[in-house]
């Protein structure tokens, strides 16, 4: 379908674009007007495959008319109702949905709007917990480098991005990173989890050494490190993680905005990877990306260490207006009930190998240094132009939107992560259109 759905804005202005080269984006804008499936639709009526669901959060694909219509029904009975000290019937049912597709034992479900605020509530949460048990001396916050985990103080002091930190002064105090995990000289071009580097998990050792294992409170870590390149956990790195926690009382956060909801194969990366953390955050696929929604899962005795300790009265003093909206619940349960009746786990784990195959011919493309993949995600990492870190990347992005594919690029780092009713046509489009640009950028 090739008509123009919506006029183009003729003033770019007003709207400060987030994490975007607003200069350069204004001067050559590409806007999209419409989506269904597989595809974007431009305002010029181009159709473009996306390669990224989005910003890896349409898992279902664009336009799923259950979702849809669950949002229009909802909105039309009740717009907004408080939780704070109210209830409407569809947010505990979202919950209880979520809780179904969590591991065992993390049933309790906080939500928010973003997977920011998710990774806010996370850390608040890991410090009540442990003063509810009486060791408020656990104050510190451990994340990695390369990792991310949004954009607020706290997911922002956690993160390990210097570019995303270092225009925001001094950030919390209490916190420390472990080492990332990328280490391409010993791991390029494998398939699936890595061999080596399952010890880069014993830096948490050195961090207790450093700070007394009494002053930590959590680790968060995302099991699979989307944003900053698809870094695979290298094979045993998480159950070592998960020991190290348990020897020293620390709650284990997974961060699982971008593997949550089949992108890796299950419900959760948990699942794919065998390793159950105390905590997981969460959003994008939660609504399907339709409205705006994030979520904490929380092991139930989290919950009840908070809850049952505390005096009568409220027991954790945190919320958001939004927090259980009404139009985002029910695209939650909606989106959810998709993800069963279609098995959109199960989708993602029959197309992986031929993903990965499509992934892993790129091989040998000029200065492509390394490939990595994992349920449906893919990084292809090339070599920088030198003097001129991700010029070539943003050269291979505008030369695939440019011939009708969507991707994403972070540094020299491409990152793939369609929606999971991908199918292998799309599959060879995407790899096909990609190899051409990397080709292209190189001469
Ligand atoms: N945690 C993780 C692991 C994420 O990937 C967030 C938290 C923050 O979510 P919100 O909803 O506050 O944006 C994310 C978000 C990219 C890209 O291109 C990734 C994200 C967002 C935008 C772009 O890799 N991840």
């Amino acid at each position: 379908m090739n008509e123009i759905a919506t006029p183009r804005p003729n003033n770019l202005d007003a709207f400060w674009m987030p994490f975007t080269a607003n200069r350069t984006y204004k001067a050559a804008p590409r806007l999209l007007a419409r989506a269904e499936g597989m595809h974007y639709y431009t305002t010029d009526g181009r159709e473009i495959l996306d390669g990224t669901a989005g910003l890896w959060c349409v898992n279902a694909g664009h336009g799923r008319r259950e979702i849809t219509e669950a949002v229009q029904k909802q909105a039309a009975v009740m717009d907004f109702a408080p939780t704070f000290q109210m209830g409407h019937p569809i947010a505990f049912q979202a919950a209880a949905k979520v809780a179904e597709l969590t591991p065992a034992g993390l049933d309790r479900v906080f939500f928010t709007n973003s997977g920011s605020e998710s990774a806010d509530t996370a850390l608040k949460i890991a410090l009540a917990y442990h003063r509810a048990r009486g060791e408020a001396g656990r104050v510190r916050l451990i994340g990695r480098e390369r990792g991310y985990h949004g954009v607020g103080f706290g997911g922002m002091s956690v993160g390990g991005i210097g570019n995303n930190r270092k225009q925001f002064g001094a950030l919390l105090p209490a916190v420390d990173h472990l080492p990332h995990t990328h280490a391409p000289e010993k791991n390029a071009f494998s398939r699936g989890q890595p061999g080596w580097g399952a010890h880069f998990a014993d830096a948490l050792e050195n961090l207790v050494a450093l700070h007394g294992a009494e002053t930590i409170a959590a680790v968060i870590v995302e099991p699979l490190a989307g944003s900053t390149g698809v870094l695979l956990p290298p094979q045993g790195y998480l159950e070592r993680l998960r020991a190290i926690c348990d020897k020293y009382g620390f709650l284990l956060i997974f961060d699982e905005v971008i593997t949550g909801f089949g992108r890796l194969g299950t419900a959760f990366g948990a699942e794919r990877f065998g390793v159950t953390p105390d905590i997981i955050t969460m959003a994008k696929g939660l609504t399907n990306a339709a409205v705006p929604m994030g979520a904490v899962a929380v092991k139930d005795d989290i919950y009840h260490a908070i809850v049952d300790g505390a005096p009568a009265g409220i027991e954790l003093f945190h919320g958001y207006t939004y927090s259980g909206h009404p139009l985002a619940c029910a695209a939650a349960i909606a989106a959810i009930d998709l993800h069963r009746a279609e098995d959109l786990p199960g989708r993602a784990r029959a197309m992986e190998p031929a993903f990965e195959d499509a992934a892993h011919a790129l091989k040998g493309l000029p200065n492509v240094i390394d490939i990595r993949s994992l349920g449906l995600v893919a990084g292809i990492e090339l070599a920088p132009r030198p003097g001129k870190p991700t010029d070539r990347a943003v050269g291979v992005f505008h030369r695939c939107f440019d011939a009708g594919v969507l991707i994403r690029t972070t540094g020299d780092i491409i990152a793939l992560s369609p929606p999971l009713i991908i199918e292998k046509p799309h599959i060879a489009r995407l790899f096909g259109t990609l190899a051409e640009a990397i080709r292209a950028e190189a001469a």
